[in-house]
C-alpha cells in the first residue's frame, strides 16, 4: 500500500508533491493547523520518498474508523480536459463499473470494453451520495470488525443514516463529539484564507472514536487538492460548472452536520 509505519507517532505515506505541500500550508495555518495530521517533513527510506506526518489514530484504544470522501466532484478539471482532447481508454475502470451495473456501459462503452476516468468517477458520484450530498462513505471498520467498503450504492438521506447509526452504535456522547468537531471545523474552514484559496478534490474526513468514548474528525488524503491561481477563490458550496472549480466541499458538510443531528434528536 501508500503506508509505512514511521517512528514517534507518525505515519509515512509514499510522497505526492501537492499532497506534502497541502499538508504544509495546513499545519502553519493556526486556524487549521488542529483539523489535519501535522506535518513532519518529507523523507526517504530505500530510495522512495515519503511525507512523514502525525499518526492520528495513537490516542485511540482499538478505534472505530470511517472514512467519508468529500465534495460533489471526485476528479480534477484537467482529468476531464485530457479525456476530451486524448481519450485514454480505461479497462479496469469498466470491469469496475459492470461489476456493480451490467447495464451501465454504452454500446460504444461495450464495444471498446473501457471507459474514460471522467465517465468511470461520474457514475460512481451518481449511483452515491457524492452527487447529491457532497460526500459519500468509502469505508467503515468498527474496533474489532472486518473493514467494509461496501458502500458504493449508498445514497439516500435514508441509507446514508443507516450507515452513520450503524457506525456510532447509540454512543450519543461519541456523536455529540463529532457534531461539535464538525461544526468547529466548518466554521474554521469557512474563515480560513487558504481553504478558500485551494480545490480540494478526492479528500477525506476520517472519523474515529473508541469505546472509551474518545472521538474525533479529521482532514485528510490531499493528493489532488490544488493551489488556484492567485485572482481565484471558492466558496465550496456553489454549484460545479466546468471552468469554476468549485469542489462541494463545504455543501457536503452542511449535509453531514444536519444528518448527524437528525440522528440526535430521533
Ligand atoms: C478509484 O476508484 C478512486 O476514485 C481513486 O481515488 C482514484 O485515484 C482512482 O483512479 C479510481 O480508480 P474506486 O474507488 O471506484 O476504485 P482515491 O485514491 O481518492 O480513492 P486518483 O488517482 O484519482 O486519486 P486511478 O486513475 O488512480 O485508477
Ligand atoms: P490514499 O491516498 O491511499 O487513499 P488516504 O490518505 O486516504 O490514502 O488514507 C487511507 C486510510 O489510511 C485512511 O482512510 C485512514 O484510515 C488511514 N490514514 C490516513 N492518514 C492517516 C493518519 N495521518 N493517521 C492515521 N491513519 C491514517
Ligand atoms: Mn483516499
Amino acid at each position: 500500500g501508500n503506508f509505512q509505519p514511521g517512528e514517534e507517532g507518525c505515519i509515512l505515506k509514499k510522497y505526492v508533491e501537492r499532497e506534502a505541500e497541502c499538508l504544509s500550508g495546513l499545519t502553519s495555518d493556526p486556524k487549521l493547523q488542529d483539523f489535519s495530521p501535522t506535518f513532519h517533513g518529507v523523507v526517504e527510506v530505500n530510495g522512495e520518498k515519503y511525507t512523514r506526518m502525525q499518526d492520528l489514530l495513537l490516542p485511540f484504544d482499538c478505534p472505530s474508523l470511517m472514512d467519508c470522501k468529500m465534495g460533489i466532484r471526485t476528479y480534477l478539471e484537467d482529468e476531464l480536459v485530457k479525456a476530451k482532447v486524448k481519450p485514454r481508454l480505461r479497462q479496469d475502470m469498466y470491469m469496475k463499473m459492470v461489476e456493480v451495473s451490467p447495464d451501465e456501459p454504452t454500446e460504444v462503452e461495450r464495444n471498446q470494453s473501457a471507459v474514460t476516468k471522467p465517465r468511470y468517477m461520474q457514475w460512481r458520484e451518481q449511483i452515491s451520495s457524492t452527487s447529491n450530498l457532497g460526500f459519500r462513505i468509502e469505508g467503515i471498520k468498527k474496533s474489532d470488525k472486518d473493514p467494509s467498503k461496501d458502500y458504493k450504492l449508498t445514497k439516500t438521506q435514508c441509507q446514508v443514516c443507516e450507515a452513520f447509526k450503524y457506525f456510532i452504535d447509540n454512543n450519543v456522547s461519541v456523536l455529540k463529539k463529532y457534531i461539535e468537531r464538525l461544526k468547529s471545523m466548518c466554521h474554521a474552514l469557512g474563515q480560513s484564507d487558504f481553504f478558500h484559496s485551494h480545490e480540494v478534490i478526492g479528500s477525506s474526513l476520517l472519523f474515529v472514536h473508541d469505546s472509551t468514548g474518545e472521538a474525533n474528525v479529521w482532514m485528510i488524503d490531499f493528493g489532488k487538492t490544488t493551489r488556484l491561481p492567485s485572482s481565484q477563490k471558492l466558496d465550496h458550496r456553489s454549484e460545479w460548472k466546468e471552468g469554476n472549480r468549485e469542489d462541494g466541499y463545504l455543501f457536503g458538510m452542511d449535509n453531514l452536520v444536519s444528518l448527524f443531528e437528525g440522528i440526535l434528536v430521533e
